[in-house]
């Protein structure tokens, strides 16, 4: 919905086509809010986008009766390979209902003590390949294996799929595909009009093509055996009648949702658990708490079993994901449109179906967290910290009905895998590394490597206990 100039009074204009979005258009954007406010509207080659962060209206554009999930123009291009798929569906298309009501059981805590066997078992895969790199010495790609983890995860739990992801040098050529299609999605946001980019598009549709491939190979392999009604996603979305009319998900919806599936359930989750490290590996005593809290549980045990209730008590470590998710939600932006015309904070008019998009860094960096936002504390995720902020103010995994059904899953999974490697490792920020977010619609800190020492029984018993501030300590 391109917006003439001026029709909304009071926000300001930002016309980007003279440098268009670049390859970090997430930052450019929390940049441009640096400068004129958490409401702006970026124009680009005459097309408006209008992007807020106050925390207001934010948690106005929360207001189910109001507004609603809108898919924008990059969802629209992701929608070119996930199609009615759950993160990508239409708000009113019937798929979205119906494949909600089948899988939402599936993603219930509860249901974490299915796939925690599995999310154990990739965990000691990453671990093992760690231990590799820390006895020859060699710095480890942080991103890259935490990528290799979820994906590993979201295949084995979701589907029963290995993607074998610590066996090889290269990742999986699924990922590389599904990369080059996310990539794909988002450098076609910055297109100039009239130039020609055929090739571009047909390489995405062979790699589009590509994944449709592997997921129908993975799902001819289940339909027919007894695994069919097996506890994974796969199994429900193959057996699950909709308890309204009985019928299943069809085949091409089961398509979409795999692909669906595997994308969301990995660069978001392996994004924040890098972010985290990250963040752990520029303050000591943040660090020392969260081993801590792992001695605690675990103490000198080398190869600690993780039960399912211990990543509940893991109440510091989940704090620390909370804070790296805070300064960076990998899933950075999500859209709103009006049901019907109405004034944004009683002074924006909007018409019906017209998009808002929430820029959740800024959000999160508004003045309900502080003097000093940009500032890495963990403390800020307490639980009296959070029942003082307005519930709105934290929105990493979107809103209301359309919020991520993978929360649990991921909160589970990341949790349990900082403390099984702050429990074991010492890490070292070797390169002295300076933060550069890499943008692939997800954001991951882009060439984070960490140098690791196996903690010892004496590392364990002495961790020296951080003083009354620890989690202040100056960056
Ligand atoms: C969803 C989601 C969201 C929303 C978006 C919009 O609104 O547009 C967000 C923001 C998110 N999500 C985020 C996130 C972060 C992280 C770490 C994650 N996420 C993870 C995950 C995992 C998994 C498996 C997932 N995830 C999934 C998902 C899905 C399916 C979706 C769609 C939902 C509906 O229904 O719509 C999401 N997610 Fe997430």
């Amino acid at each position: 919905h391109p917006e003439p100039a001026g029709t909304l009074p009071g926000v300001p204009v930002v016309d980007i086509t003279a440098t268009g979005p670049g390859r970090t258009p997430v930052q450019q954007v929390m940049e441009l809010m640096r400068a004129h406010g958490p409401v702006l509207v970026r124009r680009l080659h005459g097309r408006d986008a209008l992007f807020v962060a106050d925390t207001d209206l934010v948690a106005e554009l929360a207001d189910e009766e109001r507004f609603a999930k809108h898919i924008g123009p990059a969802l629209e291009n992701v929608r070119e390979f996930t199609a009615d798929g759950l993160f990508t569906a239409y708000d009113d298309e019937p798929n979205w209902v119906k494949a909600h009501d089948i899988l939402m059981p599936a993603f219930a805590l509860g249901s974490m003590r299915t796939y925690h066997p599995v999310m154990v078992k990739v965990a000691r895969r990453l671990i093992g390949s760690w231990d590799r790199a820390a006895r020859a010495g060699q710095p480890v790609d942080v991103p890259e294996d935490m990528t290799r983890m979820t994906l590993n995860t979201i295949g084995l739990a979701g589907f029963g799929y290995d993607f074998g992801s610590f066996e090889r040098d290269e990742p999986h050529p699924f990922v590389e595909a599904m990369v080059r299609c996310l990539e794909w999605s988002m450098t076609r946001l910055a297109r100039v009009p009239g130039q020609d980019h055929s090739a571009a598009d047909a390489a995405f549709r062979a790699d589009a093509g590509y994944l449709a491939g592997v997921v129908d190979d993975v799902i001819a392999a289940r339909t027919g055996t007894d695994q069919r009604g097996a506890e994974d996603l796969l199994g429900l979305m193959l057996s699950a009648p909709h308890p309204a009319d009985g019928t299943t998900l069809d085949a091409a919806n089961i398509r979409n949702q795999v692909i669906t599936f595997l994308i969301a359930g990995h660069e978001t989750t392996s994004g924040a658990m890098s972010f985290a490290l990250y963040h752990l590996a520029k303050h000591p005593a943040v660090l020392r708490l969260v081993q801590r809290e792992a001695d605690a549980l675990w103490g000198d045990t080398p190869d600690p079993e993780p039960t399912y209730d211990d990543i509940g008590r893991l109440t510091y470590t989940r704090q620390v994901l909370n804070e790296a998710l805070r300064l960076w939600p990998t899933a950075a932006a999500f859209s709103r449109h009006a049901r019907e015309d109405t004034l944004l904070g009683g002074r924006i008019p909007l018409r019906a179906g017209q998009a808002v998009t929430v820029l959740a860094p800024m959000l999160h960096r508004r003045p309900v967290w502080g003097d000093n936002p940009e500032l890495f504390d963990p403390e800020r995720f307490t639980p009296e910290a959070e029942a003082a902020r307005p519930v709105h103010a934290f929105k990493p995994f979107g809103t209301g009905e359309r919020a991520c059904i993978g929360r649990q899953f991921a909160l589970h999974e990341a949790t349990m895998l900082l403390a099984l490697l702050v429990h074991r490792y010492r890490p070292h920020d070797h390169a002295g590394y300076r933060l550069t977010v890499k943008e692939t619609l997800t954001l991951k800190p882009e060439g984070f490597t960490l140098t690791l020492t196996p903690r010892t029984p004496d590392d364990r018993r002495h961790a020296p206990l951080p003083g009354a501030a620890p989690a202040r300590s100056a960056e």
